[in-house]
């Protein structure tokens, strides 16, 4: 990095080299799921339940070893610490019914966090699965689907604690249910209780939080089920505030001109954590590759400036089939990085004390002129150190990488 980049930063008060120190201790959890347009291994069902995976990109891996493979492809183009994110579809070995997955069924996986230094967090797969009977899982008035659910939920939460203990890094298991309905429901209310109880009975199991974590996640409507879902917002807010779990967010899961960066503080005062699933939504899908646009931006200004990065789970969730899975998985993990080092370049102190001046004119100012600022070299400079290939020869890596293996597919 140029020293006179440096001295530009300086005159604001920042420090280019702590805000890269910062940065490296900062973990991103990046989603497995994006390398098969969430296919997983199990083979049996095809992607249902609230969600899809549009795009014929070809050479998609198929299996473990495939998968593997570009994971490590793209995590290695992928700059800081880093965590792998599995779905119970995800299964390395001996595969076994959902309801009874156990670590045991994810022992190669353990060996790939272990050899790379990776943590691993964890999903239980409430979806692609004909134990969701009428788009209904926890939340079902039928007691043996709920039962189905419950037991794959805790069983997800154990394999999340062994991830924890064996990899020496807490895992976060979060669970995402498509629960809904097309139409306005008779009765909103049971679907809720149930889904209540439900939870009640997978935290009756007290995981040790030593090792793991454990989210829920909120959305506001998924494909086919447009005018209900179980799992709201509300509805996890208040669930979160009355037991030990913890609101993820995800960017695409919110009304179009919802301010997600806005529900940071709020969550924060009330809550010691939260997790994030980075994504973008657009139209009627939430999981488009994440760009730096200023929805991120304002997100991770939000938890630089709260002070909070050491109180989020920050896991990215998108899946886009039609483009390279792996060049996919690089740039909006890139972009993420890029945005978190901008909030980390940014002199927050300094721009509250204005506002508490009343200098709004100087705040707005202050803002504008931070985006020309040369950040691009402290970002250059963060990959050198972290011993990733630059922004401008990547893809280079991955346009060989498609060539030499993934188009050998067939
Ligand atoms: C779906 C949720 C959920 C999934 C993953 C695959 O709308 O965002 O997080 O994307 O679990
Ligand atoms: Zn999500």
């Amino acid at each position: 990095m140029r020293k006179e980049v440096i001295e530009v930063y300086k005159r604001y008060g920042i420090d280019p080299k702590k805000a890269i120190e910062t940065l490296k201790s900062v973990p991103l959890s990046i989603q497995c799921w994006q390398l098969d347009d969430i296919d997983g291994f199990l083979k049996k069902e095809s992607l249902s339940g609230g969600i899809a995976s549009t795009g014929n990109y070809p050479f998609k891996a198929r299996g473990f070893d495939e998968l593997v493979k570009d994971y490590k492809f793209a995590l290695d183009l992928i700059p800081g610490k880093k965590k792998i994110n599995l779905h119970a579809i995800y299964e390395s070995d001996e595969p076994v019914d959902r309801s009874e997955i156990s670590y045991k069924n994810f022992a190669k996986w353990i060996d790939f966090a272990k050899n790379n230094g990776y943590g691993i967090d964890f999903n239980p797969t409430v979806f692609s699965s004909e134990m969701l009977v009428d788009g209904l899982s926890l939340s079902s008035p039928k007691k043996e689907v709920r039962d189905y659910w419950v037991k794959h939920c805790i069983n997800s939460i154990k394999i999340s604690e062994k991830f924890g203990e064996v990899l020496n890094e807490k895992s976060l298991c979060n669970i995402w249910i498509p629960d809904g309905e097309k139409e306005s429901p008779a009765d909103r209310l049971s679907l809720r209780k149930n889904l209540k109880d439900s939870l009640d009975r997978i935290f009756e199991y007290k995981f040790d939080k030593k090792y793991c974590d454990v989210s829920l996640e909120s959305k506001v409507f998924g494909i086919g089920v447009e005018s209900f879902t179980v799992g709201s917002s509300e509805f996890y807010q208040n669930y979160c505030a009355h037991s030990e779990a913890i609101n993820l967010v995800d960017m695409g899961h919110y009304h179009p001109t919802e301010n997600v960066a806005d529900k940071i503080s709020s969550i924060l005062l009330f809550n010691d954590k939260m997790a994030f699933h980075i994504s973008r939504p657009v139209r009627w899908d939430s999981d488009h590759v994440v760009k730096l646009n200023d929805e991120l931006q304002e997100v991770c200004d939000e938890l630089v400036k709260c002070d909070a990065l050491n109180r989020a789970y920050i896991g990215l969730d998108y899946f886009d089939g039609s483009i390279n899975r792996v060049a996919s998985l690089v740039i909006g993990a890139r972009n993420l990085v890029k945005a978190l080092l901008r909030s980390l370049l940014t002199p927050w102190e300094t721009l509250k004390e204005y506002q508490n001046e009343g200098k709004h004119t100087e705040v707005l100012l202050l803002q504008e002129e931070l985006k020309t600022l040369p950040w691009e070299e402290v970002y250059e400079e963060y990959l050198k150190e972290c011993n990733v290939e630059s922004e401008y020869t990547w893809f280079n890596k991955v346009k060989e990488y498609e060539k030499e293996v993934m188009s050998k597919r067939g």
